[in-house]
């Protein structure tokens, strides 16, 4: 155990009262500000506070090592949510190798992303949109376990939810929600199956926000979405009390906790901070399936998308508002069912709800909405998120001592009924000011307790300096024995949230595009449109100033390599890639034009541009396919209007 594990020992005192939570939060809410000026005024109090403990041996006493030899590969797979350059990324663990990008909210440059016909169709109306702010990621279920299918994503920046699919890595879906502003906390339906996408909208908004009650934050309402996680449509809205930050679902189906740090409806900092409780929303999926399919809802604004009231005065009873020291943030579920654990951020505890008490909280049952509270464990300054070795041991981050403290539930639970026992069972020093932390499979009923990341916001001295803005570090963390033990420092760009890994063996893909496939299924019926065999034919059609140019691709040679317009035309151009040859992927980028795009084996890709000035403009093959790759090449022969 570490030195400072001594320094913060837990009083051991049983029931903690509500007066002396309140006396802890005001102590941490003084750690609060100093530790923001911290961070505000310079790096050297940061610093001073957190650094000591020098980083052992990549190998280490419990076993587990980052090496992975050259030529072998990783243990897992690690989905990284990108913040907001509104990407994900995808690494190798343990190694850490970053093997992929895949581009979601953004724009890209690599795979044309954003500007292809494909991926505008998937954006919707939303491409138009070239930032994102991808916070929260996460993988299918059935029954508990990742099925490795999909991946859900969040956009806080504009308001959106997108799926990716595993077996190609693309993103294949997105939706805007109406009704909310900021989609942040997202999480998905665990068993039977995931059938429901449930994302919390962060801010409150007038109803609707057309204009009116500008003025009025009194009558500003947020609200809990559900998406059908097949088809991608919002399903129905929940109308809550107070805002929505982040969320967790059970492992039975039946509910969802989600916290709530503006209880008091503020549009200031100093109205966020003013109650001294603010609230964990327990939502029933039952109870508001049972509104919903009772008519019992309404619509706002211009969307039908059923809108179900569950705030504190409706008499529905499809929420339950659990008090929990003020401004709490992260929810997360333990891996064994049993609790939602709500991280106190402003307080020093965690609020451990016990999920089999929420039946009877929902049956008018209980006295007081606090009796789901199974213990409220003090954990250190500032607790942000938890995640779960599958031995029964939580491991909370605590941004403002930068620690990621192990703790053991069962333990916090019997000290919260007045047992004089031990619930710390170690802090470990991260660099620096942890948010996220996610270890291998650990939202999963399939938790290894093997590797822990603490996903830290400030790398400070920990790399080779870059100038004013520094990467985050996102540090990999042993912790298969009793003791935690640091292996690995990861810069990132910005920014993750979460991550979340899963065994490789729980994903299956595709080394090359099967002809069917969906994601280029309307590009194929256009081509069908006008008489086209994309797997064969070089052809041109004109239609007025519209000019549709089918091709081929087979390495190193575009089907077509003279395309005569005019200037003014829209021309589109559809290319297949005849190559069945895994890992050879042609592009098509036409200079001067800002225009690019990935096509890879067997796959039918599209653009659409304008040819808006005469002359002659190449276009190359643009992803290195063959020895004569800089001879892939052909002309767009622009003649004047
Ligand atoms: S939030 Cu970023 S550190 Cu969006 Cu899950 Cu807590
Ligand atoms: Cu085709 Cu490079
Ligand atoms: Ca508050």
């Amino acid at each position: 155990m570490s030195d400072n594990h001594q320094d913060d020992k837990p009083t051991g005192s049983g029931v903690v009262p509500v007066n002396q939570g309140r006396r802890r939060f005001l102590a941490g809410s003084a750690m609060v500000g100093a530790a923001g000026m911290a961070g505000v005024t310079g790096v050297a109090g940061v610093g001073a506070l957190t650094r000591s403990q020098p980083a052992k041996a990549a190998s280490n006493g419990n076993g587990l090592s980052t090496h992975v030899a050259p030529g072998e590969l990783d243990e897992y797979y690690g989905f990284w949510s990108g913040g907001h350059s509104g990407e994900v990324r995808v690494y190798g663990v343990p190694s850490m190798r970053e093997i992929m990008r895949i581009p979601v909210f953004n724009h890209c440059s690599a795979s044309g992303w954003g500007m292809t016909n494909e991926s505008k169709r998937i954006m919707g109306d939303s491409h138009r949109f070239t930032n994102g702010d991808a916070h929260h990621p996460h993988i299918s279920y059935t029954d508990g376990s990742h099925d490795g299918r999909y991946l859900f994503i969040n956009d806080k920046a504009n308001t959106r939810v997108a799926r990716i699919r595993l077996d190609v890595f693309k993103t294949d879906a997105m939706v805007t929600v109406p009704n909310v502003q900021a989609i942040h906390g997202l999480r998905l339906q665990k068993a039977p199956r995931t059938g429901y996408v449930f994302a919390n909208g962060e801010y409150m908004i007038p109803q609707p926000n057309d204009g009116r009650d500008i003025n009025d934050p009194s009558k500003y309402y947020t609200m809990w979405n559900a998406i059908d996680a097949d088809t991608m449509e919002v399903k129905w809205q929940v109308i809550v009390d107070g805002n929505l930050d982040n969320m967790d679902a059970d492992y039975a189906g039946k509910y969802c906790a989600a916290t709530c740090y503006n209880s008091e409806g503020a549009v200031d900092l100093a109205g966020k901070m003013r109650a001294d409780r603010d609230w964990v929303t327990v939502f029933s999926i039952e109870r508001i399936e049972q509104a919903v399919a009772d008519g019992n809802y309404t619509t706002i604004g211009d969307s039908d998308v059923p809108v179900v009231d569950g705030r504190k005065s409706s008499d529905l009873n499809v929420t339950r508002y659990v008090p929990v020291p003020k401004n709490p943030h992260g929810l997360n579920t333990s891996t064994d069912g049993k609790y939602f654990i709500a991280a106190g951020k402003l307080s020093p505890t965690v609020t451990m709800i016990e999920i089999s008490r929420l039946d009877d909280l929902f049956e008018g049952n209980l006295e007081d909405e606090r009796d789901v509270v199974a213990a409220e464990p003090e954990i250190g300054l500032g607790p942000l998120h938890t995640t779960f070795d599958g031995r029964g041991n939580a491991y909370t981050t605590v941004f403002i001592d930068s620690q990621v403290v192990k703790w053991n539930m069962e333990d916090a639970v019997r000290n919260y009924n007045g047992e004089d026992v031990e619930y710390i069972r170690q802090k470990l020093d991260v660099h620096y000011q942890p948010g996220h932390n996610h270890a291998t499979l650990s939202e999963s009923k399939d938790a290894d307790g093997k590797y822990l990341f603490s996903l830290n916001k400030f790398s400070k001295d920990r790399f080779l300096p870059v100038g004013p803005l520094h990467p985050e570090n996102d540090q990999m963390i042993d912790i298969s024995g009793e003791e935690m033990v640091l292996l690995h420092d990861t810069p990132t760009f910005a920014e993750p949230h979460d991550a979340v890994i899963i065994r490789r063996d729980q994903i299956t893909t595709k080394q090359i595009w099967e002809r069917d496939d969906p994601y280029f299924a309307d590009t194929v019926a256009m081509a069908r449109e006008d008489g086209i065999t994309l797997e064969s034919d070089n052809e041109i059609i004109r239609d007025g100033n519209k000019v549709r140019v089918y091709m081929t691709s087979v390495a190193p040679n575009f089907g077509i390599t003279e395309i005569p317009v005019k200037v003014g035309d829209e021309v589109t151009v559809t290319i297949t890639n005849l190559d069945r040859v895994e890992d050879l992927t042609h592009g098509f980028c036409v200079v001067d034009h800002g225009v690019t795009m990935e096509i890879s084996p067997q796959q039918t890709a599209s653009i659409t541009f304008t040819a808006d000035k005469p002359g002659v403009f190449w276009y190359y093959c643009n992803w290195f396919c063959h020895a004569l790759h800089m001879e892939m090449v052909g002309r767009l022969l622009v003649e004047p209007a």
